[in-house]
């Protein structure tokens, strides 16, 4: 059954079993009220009420605060559709390194580098994060700035924390992170936009990222990820040194594999840790291009380059990078064009 109420600013029509919002919309045509908006995440939710009660006893919110913004928030399967199949989960290396690594995105981390020299310099001596690697950080996640995501926050964090139970508790975490830093930082909720799975801002930080990384590195007072390159470069290194990035460290080197025991060594994906020393890669078929000690703990990895495979060595540093995003394909493209920037830059 269809509840109507009205409250002030806003009227909705209170969602809504068996209703689409096709079937809404042609009650809206018909004229059955002109402010009829069907919402998918009001009272009748079943994540709702307990939500709003959360937020109340953890975070002082007012319930109707809550309440009302949750029945503001859009259900999108486009969202749920896009956190089902992330690119480095269905394409193979070398079709997902076409993504990233192109002369297009070198020269606009080479331009993005000319455009804040300042801020990565300092960056770099305050946090010990050499400036190609923040560069490629914001190159990959939104191309320096040019694609940081339009859905709304709070459709992609209540769409998935709401209705997407294989990570409901997450992304329930994450707009209860949200809604306080909305609060902190005194902006409206409803207008802050970012990728499908909340991410935000030139460094795509999710808001348990925000929080905990986020600084005002250009001094005025504002923590803007959104708008303000310099902030964005100082809360990219601020994440790297938190994650015990290694200033100036070797981060992958390249490996050949002969016998049939080498497969042992390779580092599951799940487990993203540095977990094989490289005397027992050796003992299983490893020959590493580069000078390591054998007590070193290393990841080794196996890529499908179209046709012939590829083995790589990923040492600390790229752990690191596997913190931002737990991808060691994501991490090796960050490093590749990290390399590439540097190169570009001092030709
Ligand atoms: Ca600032």
């Amino acid at each position: 059954m269809i509840k109507l109420f009205r409250e002030s600013g806003f009227c909705m029509i209170n969602n809504l079993t068996g209703w689409s919002r096709q079937q809404t919309a042609a009650l809206v045509l018909a004229g059955f009220s002109p402010c009829l908006v069907a919402a998918d995440y009001g009272e009748e939710h079943v994540a709702v009420a307990p939500f709003v009660a959360e937020m109340q006893a953890e975070h002082g919110f007012p319930a109707q605060y809550v309440t009302r913004l949750l029945a503001q928030a859009e259900r999108k399967q486009s969202i749920i559709d896009a956190i089902s199949r992330p690119a480095e989960r269905v394409r193979p290396w070398h079709e997902y390194r076409k993504i990233f690594i192109t002369d297009k995105r070198i020269a606009g981390g080479v331009e993005f580098w000319e455009r804040n020299a300042e801020a990565l310099s300092r960056a770099e001596q305050e946090f010990g994060v050499e400036a190609e690697v923040i560069i490629a950080i914001i190159g990959v996640e939104t191309f320096y700035g040019g694609n940081k995501g339009s859905h709304r926050v709070i459709d992609a964090l209540t769409t998935l924390g709401f209705d997407y139970p294989p990570r409901a508790d997450f992304f329930r975490r994450q707009l209860k992170s949200y809604l306080v830093l909305t609060r902190e930082q005194q902006v409206d909720p409803l207008t802050l936009t970012g990728s499908y799975a909340g991410a935000m801002g030139f460094p795509q930080f999710i808001p348990s990222s925000y929080q905990a990384f986020a600084v005002d590195f250009d001094g005025d007072g504002q923590v803007d990820i959104w708008n303000n390159q310099v902030d964005a470069i100082g809360s990219a290194a601020n994440y790297f040194a938190e994650h015990k990035w290694r200033h100036g460290a070797t981060v992958a080197v390249p490996a050949t594999v002969t016998g049939d025991q080498f497969r042992e060594g390779l580092t599951i994906e799940e487990g993203l840790e540095a977990r094989r020393t490289v005397a027992e890669l050796k003992a299983l078929g490893w020959d590493i291009q580069h000078e390591l000690a054998d007590e070193d703990e290393v990841m080794a990895f196996e890529f499908d380059a179209d046709g012939k495979m590829e083995y790589w060595i990923g040492l600390h540093n790229l752990h690191v990078i596997t913190r931002y995003n737990r991808s060691v394909m994501y991490a090796m493209v960050v490093h590749q064009l990290a390399d590439l920037i540097r190169e570009a830059k001092d030709q």
